[in-house]
């Protein structure tokens, strides 16, 4: 039973929380309000169903490059997954089944597309505004909008007079028969290396236009089979002790990313001696082989990228493009490459994180100006200065260059949980993080970025921003975060109790 407000609100909102976003943040955020006993909340969905990220995402070979039993909620262990790294439907249908098993269905409105928040100081609540002009009132909103969702198209000029078929990978045209196609495919990054295997052995011709060559490792992916299955299953532990393993695995990675420069360069070495093994031709093994320090861009993991790009039917051309044609790409040295269809695996607008939204907090300031100046900036990744009960889940810096992103949006739930329990127990309306807390923070973290990999590795990634500034990895190791995000201290925040409030509107 929860503990009453101990002051009745004067202006009671809609609800008590407005949760954003379906995915594995909004879901365990839903889940984990729920297990605390805060009922009163919405969950804001734009599509039809949730799933975020693995809803959205379905190109061909789609699959999580972390392994399965760490990319899943502490809480619900799947014993059945079918493979060491899950396919995309897989995941997809997991999170289903955890939002149908923790009855967060009925809470959620679906096709419901924000256009915007702001925050009313006099009344103490959040309203957002809908496509459909509808307003939600909320004490406090949590963004579960994810950090790579709106997909990035390149700058290339001519790009929209293209007259054949063309998607991203995040609109997969599934429709669209690529047999026999004459196929252009713009990046090589995590995504691109996942469908290029597989439309590899359809298309006619596969142009792979290559601008940076990212680093591949092998994957150790396999079956699960029916043994492993039962002890996941019917041995008490067996699963979580092999999650941990994983866990402990992945996590020593951050001490060459961030600690030891000189460990990447046995990784480098047994990375270059991967290429060698897996492309004989030396044309094609320089171009494929990257100039920059190993991790500074996501280092990626396949059995078949290499291989595919050794087909007969596969070109990687890494000369820059110059323009797009109604009929085709022009490179820089000015031959023309008439295509079927272009594909663009060019990646998400990662650093622009609200991607336009205008989210107003105290004194009507804008946080899109705010971040366009100081870079995406925030407390512990998930509450900002002036925007009081506002909380961003994978928001500025909590981002992973080497484990599971759940790890992480696992401990930011358990901190929002603690801050509005924090609320309630003290008849707080709402509370605000103090700048001084915010941008000391903001400061060390900057500290601790200088040394790694993903600031000095002499590459440019969508981990920094057009002016060079990280603002989406956390630096250290995951184990950091979470101690750091175990309680809210409350003399980080200034408290605005309801009563105040009250007096407000009267
Ligand atoms: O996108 P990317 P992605 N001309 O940004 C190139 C997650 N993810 O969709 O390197 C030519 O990595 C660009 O070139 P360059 C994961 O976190 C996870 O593949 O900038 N090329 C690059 O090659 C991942 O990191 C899974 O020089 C242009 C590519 O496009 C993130 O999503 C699976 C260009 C973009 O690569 C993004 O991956 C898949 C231009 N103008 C994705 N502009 C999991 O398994 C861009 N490029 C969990």
């Amino acid at each position: 039973m929860n503990a009453p407000l101990r002051h009745p609100l004067v202006t009671k909102p809609d609800f008590d929380v407005a949760i954003i976003g379906t995915g594995f943040s909004g879901l365990g955020m839903a889940i984990q309000m729920k297990k605390a006993g805060l009922d009163d909340f919405v969950v804001l969905e734009k599509a039809e169903t949730v799933g975020g990220t693995w809803r959205d995402n379905h190109y061909p070979g789609c699959a999580c490059d972390v392994q399965s039993h760490l990319y899943s909620f502490s809480f619900e262990q799947n014993p059945n997954w079918s493979r060491m790294y899950s396919p995309q439907p897989e995941i997809r249908a997991y999170l289903e089944k955890c939002a149908t098993k923790y009855g967060v269905l009925p809470h959620i409105r679906f096709g419901v597309q924000l256009t915007g928040a702001a925050f009313d100081e006099a009344a103490g609540l959040w309203r957002i505004t809908t496509r459909t002009g509808e307003v939600v009132t909320a004490r406090a909103v949590i963004s579960g909008m994810g950090g790579l969702s709106i997909p990035a198209y390149p700058n290339i000029k001519g790009r929209e007079t293209f007259q054949g078929e063309t998607f991203h990978s995040q609109n997969w045209n599934h429709s669209y028969d690529l047999a026999g196609k004459t196929v252009a495919v713009i990046g090589t990054g995590a995504s691109a290396i996942q469908f290029v295997p597989q439309i590899a052995p359809k298309v006619a011709e596969l142009k792979l236009f290559q601008r940076t060559a990212p680093w591949v490792m092998p994957k150790p992916d396999r079956a699960i089979g029916g043994f492993e299955r039962a002890l996941n299953n019917y041995v008490p532990g067996f699963q979580r002790a092999f999650r941990e393993a994983i866990y402990w695995f992945l996590e020593m990675r951050v001490l060459g990313f961030a600690y030891k420069p000189k460990l990447m360069e046995k990784v480098q070495h047994m990375a270059l001696r991967y290429i060698g093994k897996q492309i004989k031709d030396p044309v094609l093994r320089a171009k494929v082989t990257p100039d920059y320090t190993i991790g500074c861009k996501r280092v990626l993991i396949s059995n078949d990228y290499y291989p595919a790009l050794t087909r007969e039917n596969v070109d990687v051309i890494t000369t820059g493009i110059r323009e797009i044609t109604p009929s085709g790409v022009i490179t820089d040295d000015g031959v023309e490459h008439k295509v079927d269809c272009i594909i663009y695996g060019t990646g998400f607008k990662a650093t622009d994180m609200l991607s336009g939204l205008p989210i107003t907090g105290m004194g009507g300031e804008d946080l899109n100006s705010r971040w366009k100046q100081t870079g995406a900036q925030a407390y512990l990744g998930t509450a900002v200065t002036g925007f009081p009960n506002m909380y961003f889940l994978m928001g500025p810096n909590t981002g992973l260059g080497h484990s599971s992103m759940v790890y992480m949006i696992e401990s930011q739930i358990a901190y929002v949980v603690d801050a509005l329990k924090l609320m309630r127990r003290e008849g707080y309306n709402h509370i605000d993080v103090k700048p001084q807390v915010q941008a000391e923070y903001n400061q060390r973290l900057a500290g601790k970025l200088d040394g790694t990999v993903w600031n000095n590795g002499g590459c440019v990634s969508w981990y920094r921003d057009d002016q060079g500034r990280n603002v989406t990895l956390w630096p250290d190791f995951t184990f950091r975060f979470r101690r750091q995000t175990a309680r809210v201290n409350p003399t980080d925040y200034v408290a605005t109790p309801v009563t105040v409030v009250a007096a407000n509107r009267n």
